[in-house]
């Protein structure tokens, strides 16, 4: 890579946090993508709707629907109007990936953080951090599906009170294994909805297809005790009955008693099921 890539992705791993404001949000600043970062935006989309119709779960692939993505990036203000009516949600620009206080602060407030830069041509295949794809294709629709849109507030009063509960290790484990890789449970098999795999060609047909990984009943406590990897595809995935099954364990979860007998614990390995002790 050029010495001035490499700056700019410098520049984007630590995030231009310079002129953010006090919530971290910037604006998206839509006239400043170049055709570039259009094109770019365009190539990633139509190769994922060549997979997702066949690997989604149907009720992101109605979500899609509500927002017509065309081949420009999609403008924060349009897609607010549609999220406002729907759930009442959202989106705020941000340079990255936010300090956990300041993520579960938005969320709790139904504003979903979504990054404004897009990745280079060179990282089409992968990038580690999430970028402008990554946010608004895997992330975006879902957020206007009610039972979804409720869990994500949810997650972010919870992911308050476990700043104080220290807890945070572990309620990241819950948005990693659901929000990102989760998979529902449906008559034809599993199907997608993490936006981690959504947003991931190779992952979304690993995810399905692929034989090796374990496919779970999803299950709270063991959930938040698994431990992940963010740089290689999942060695379990956790399957949901119903996004409604997802906000009922949170919402009665005693996540106090889970963090004080695991918190200093090992995190389960993920490429093994073992019974729960
Ligand atoms: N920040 N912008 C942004 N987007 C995320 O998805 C995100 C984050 N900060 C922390 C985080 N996700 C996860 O660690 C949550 O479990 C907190
Ligand atoms: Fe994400």
């Amino acid at each position: 890579m050029s010495e001035a890539v490499d700056w700019q992705r410098a520049q984007r791993l630590r995030g231009d946090f310079r002129n953010v404001a006090g919530d971290w949000t910037i604006p998206q600043d839509w006239d400043s993508y170049s055709d570039a970062n259009h094109d770019l935006w365009w190539r990633l989309y139509a190769r994922q709707m060549e997979l997702v119709p066949d690997y989604a779960d149907a009720a992101y692939l109605t979500a899609l629907d509500f927002f017509d993505f065309d081949r420009r990036i999609p403008r924060f203000d349009a897609t607010n109007a549609v999220l406002r009516d729907r759930t009442g949600w959202q989106i705020v620009g941000v340079p990255g990936l936010l300090p956990n206080e300041i993520f579960f602060d938005h969320l709790a407030a139904r504003r979903f953080p979504v990054t404004v830069w897009m990745r280079e041509p060179e990282e089409f295949d992968y990038i580690v951090e999430p970028d402008l794809f990554h946010d608004f294709f895997g992330h975006v629709p879902l957020l206007a599906h009610p039972a979804f849109a409720d869990f994500m507030e949810l997650y972010g009063r919870r992911g308050r009170e476990a700043v104080a509960l220290d807890g945070m290790t572990m309620l990241a484990r819950l948005y990693w294994y659901t929000v990102e890789f989760g998979l529902m449970r449906t008559t034809s098999g599993p199907r997608a909805f993490g936006a981690g795999i959504l947003s991931s060609p190779g992952e979304t047909r690993y995810a399905i297809d692929d034989p090796h990984p374990n496919r779970v009943d999803f299950d709270l406590p063991r959930c938040l005790r698994t431990d992940y990897k963010i740089d290689e595809f999942q060695k379990t995935y956790f399957v949901l009955d119903s996004y409604e099954q997802l906000f009922e364990a949170l919402e009665n979860a005693d996540l106090a008693l889970v963090y004080d007998a695991w918190r200093h614990r090992p995190g389960l390995d993920p490429s093994r099921v073992l019974p729960l002790a």
